[in-house]
């Protein structure tokens, strides 16, 4: 079930958008609802060259790309430190490519989902140790990283941070640590996924009077998989890098792209962001819930295109097999929902199981809480030790919820729409209460809802109405498919 929300129009500023800019009558009603009336924000909202910020408007950036200037210069080993989902391995792609073109002595890392876990562990900072790395770049990971960055810092290797996931608490003793969401970094655009910040670390490499315009003609590709990926809002920066990037990908030079796009069934069709959402990334971050995570960097590197077409196979295989993991899992829950309906009841479900896969709780987790209305954590048991994902609906942040249980939790991170986190088996009822006191000092916990533009004279309905939409793409987080 579902809460109708028609949202308010002001007639009279939709019909003042309409005549000043001349536009056609749905588009400037669109406008308004969606509160884009100023004219420097139409104009950036239709014409898509929203100016990219200097990059050093973001905390730690000239310290950060100082360091790398320096690796680069003196020959030392740069390792990129990136994630196995959709952003990470965008990020890790992009500024790793970078670094490959300007000469650095670099390489790159991606942890296993299954046996290391999201963000940095003692065990791959030995690895890189031995291989001989002095400098590590996080992508899309590292904020929460203190005692990693200390492990670091003790064999001699300098990390810079760059991450866009919220503080915990202590902020790493990295040489740059450049995560908008810091309290004090004075960066007015804070919506940027992995990708976006690793960007703007490209932006700072090439230095004050850096060519943005050539930058997105090499990365953008990477910049619209990993920010629609990452389910960030399509407004300003974001916008540009997707709008961009979907002209990109649809003539990519990247032979990884191409055989992906080939493989899901795609070629010669236009791309959306739809596109993107339900066909290119599942299958990037299919890899990285099943096992290696570091192939889909390597297809986005590769000017192979035999390589290219073997790999994009394999993702499409492993995409198969994580649907149908996904789908038993389900079922299980189903049957658990069936026979002890009452676990519905909470405001926030917590669902455990054992021995669930990984790689695919995060995605289970989304639908029941699609189904529910409600945020829901899905748990997986393995004997003692357990992990979890979950999701939330939107006006309960659930990174904040979490993080009021820390003490029970072995690990935690994440955004008010999604977190992660990891306990001990014994401790999952004592989380499920706990995690549920705190929602219920919540005055009303917010109701799923379906938002919708407008009403509209059905008469009205035609062709040619709809034929403004396109200028409002591409849809997604914080820019919906308009509605009525
Ligand atoms: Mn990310």
């Amino acid at each position: 079930m579902k809460n109708w929300i028609v949202s308010e129009i002001n007639k009279d500023e939709a019909k003042r958008i309409q005549t000043e800019y001349g536009l056609p009558p749905i588009l400037a009603m669109l406008l308004q609802i969606r509160g884009i009336t100023k004219r420097e924000e139409i104009e950036d909202f239709l014409q898509n060259d929203s100016v990219i910020a200097s990059p050093f408007e973001i905390k730690d950036m000239k310290k950060g790309a100082d360091r790398i200037l320096s690796a680069i210069d003196n020959d030392e080993l740069i390792c990129v430190y990136g994630d196995y989902d959709a952003d990470g391995v965008t990020s890790t792609a992009l500024l790793y490519s970078y670094l490959e073109t300007v000469g650095a002595n670099a390489m790159y890392y991606i942890p296993s989902r299954e046996t290391e876990g999201y963000g940095m562990n003692k065990g791959a900072i030995d690895i890189l140790a031995e291989k001989g790395v002095k400098l590590i770049v996080t992508v899309d990971n590292g904020i929460a990283a203190v005692e990693e960055i200390d492990y670091a810092n003790s064999l001699g290797i300098d990390t810079v941070i760059t991450d866009h996931h919220q503080p915990t608490g202590k902020i790493p003793n990295a040489v740059a640590v450049i995560d908008m969401h810091q309290s004090d970094c004075p960066s007015k655009y804070k919506m940027l996924s992995g990708v976006g910040v690793a960007f703007k670390l490209v932006m700072a490499l090439e230095g004050e009077n850096c060519d943005v315009s050539s930058l997105l003609d090499n990365y953008s590709d990477l910049l619209c998989i990993g920010t629609v990926g990452d389910i960030v809002e399509l407004k300003s920066e974001n916008r540009v890098f997707v709008k961009r990037g979907l002209v990109n990908i649809q003539e990519s030079d990247r032979a990884g792209i191409n055989a992906l796009i080939e493989t899901a069934g795609i070629a010669g069709k236009k791309i959306t962001s739809g596109n993107v959402s339900f066909t290119l990334v599942p299958r990037i971050n299919a890899v990285g819930r099943l096992g290696f995570s570091g192939k889909s960097v390597s297809l986005l590197l590769t000017d192979d295109e035999n390589e290219a077409m073997s790999i994009a196979k394999q993702l499409n295989e492993d995409n198969n097999e994580r649907k149908e993991i996904e789908k038993n899992i389900l079922m299980k829950i189903d049957e658990m929902v069936k026979a002890n309906p009452h676990i519905t009841n909470d405001r926030v479900l917590v669902i455990d199981g054992e021995g669930w896969h990984q790689g695919v709780i995060g995605i289970v987790a989304a639908k029941v809480k699609e189904f529910f209305g409600k945020p829901t954590v899905v748990i997986s048991r393995d004997g003692e030790e357990a992990k979890g994902s979950g999701r939330s609906v939107e006006g309960f942040s659930l990174c904040d919820a979490v993080f009021a249980c820390s003490d029970l939790l072995t690990h935690c991170g994440g955004h008010p729409m999604a977190a992660g986190l990891s306990l001990k088996s014994k401790n999952i009822e004592l989380f499920r209460q706990r995690i549920n006191e705190y929602a219920l000092k919540q005055e009303n916990m917010p109701f799923n809802a379906c938002n919708i533009d407008c009403r509209l004279n059905p008469a009205l309905i035609s062709v040619q109405l709809v034929e403004p939409l396109a200028y409002l793409a591409p849809y997604g987080a914080g820019n919906p498919t308009p509605l009525v």
